[in-house]
């Protein structure tokens, strides 16, 4: 089976969430608008949220065969058992989605230190305001989340958020810390040390063989100012 990946060919943004998944299980996979060149891709993509009573309203998405699924965290929801990254039990599903959903409560933060107003506006018509929601961000609500996944993986035994195998909310894990020491330097240098088993974490997902080569090869894209981890030094107090 090959799936279909729907997403912006020149960031990692919350596609990468997806990406790192499929990479991690050695999937079958198309990254749609970067493979089929961004133009066309992109064009595709656009046609198929136009499309049909179920249309996604935003990418990413995923397409299997006449499937169409959106929505990062349910899109792991939905890959999780076929890719033997989370445990077959209810229970367990649940908590590894509910893992997920706060992953996507915190991107949506971080995206709105740099557009605290709208994602209608460019940064550079809202610098004032992203000044004061990084300091918000970097002393209460950065931590409250890093502080919150350090006690449920300590909770879990400290290797893995959900125990002892590793599950797609780690590779998420991963990417956290990856977009937050590419945005907030400064910031994560002084406190990812409050954090040490999510640091610890991050470092064993890297180390992963498929992690490893994916991370080496041309299909990760650069961070970048386009993406939701974006560096702009002036919000990196
Ligand atoms: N909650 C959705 C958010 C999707 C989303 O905001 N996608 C962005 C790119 S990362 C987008 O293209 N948004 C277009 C828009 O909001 O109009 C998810 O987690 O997948």
């Amino acid at each position: 089976m090959q799936y279909e990946l729907f997403y912006w060919p020149s960031i990692q943004g919350r596609g990468e969430f997806v990406r790192l998944a499929l990479e991690d299980a050695g999937a079958d996979y198309i990254d749609v608008a970067r493979e089929s060149g961004p133009a066309q891709g992109i064009e595709v993509m656009v046609a198929l949220m136009d499309q049909g009573d179920r249309p996604p309203f935003a990418p990413p998405f995923l397409r299997v065969d006449d499937l169409i699924v959106a929505q990062t965290a349910n899109i792991l929801f939905f890959l999780g058992p076929a890719l033997d990254l989370v445990p077959t039990g209810e229970t367990e599903r649940l908590w590894a989605h509910q893992l997920q959903l706060t992953v996507t409560d915190f991107v949506a933060e971080i995206h709105n230190v740099h557009h605290p107003l709208s994602a209608e506006l460019y940064y550079e018509d809202q610098t004032a305001a992203a000044a004061e929601a990084a300091t918000c961000f970097l002393e209460a609500r950065m931590p409250r989340f890093m502080g919150y996944f350090e006690s449920v993986l300590q909770a879990a035994g400290g290797h893995y958020l959900l125990g002892e195998s590793l599950s797609y909310v780690d590779l998420s894990i991963f990417q956290l810390i990856a977009g937050l020491r590419y945005a907030f330097p400064n910031a994560m240098a002084r406190d990812e040390g409050l954090y040490p088993g999510v640091v610890a974490l991050h470092d064993r997902v890297a180390l992963r063989p498929n992690i490893a080569a994916y991370l080496a090869s041309k299909r990760r894209i650069a961070f970048n100012e386009e993406g939701i981890f974006r560096h702009y030094p002036e919000l990196d107090i």
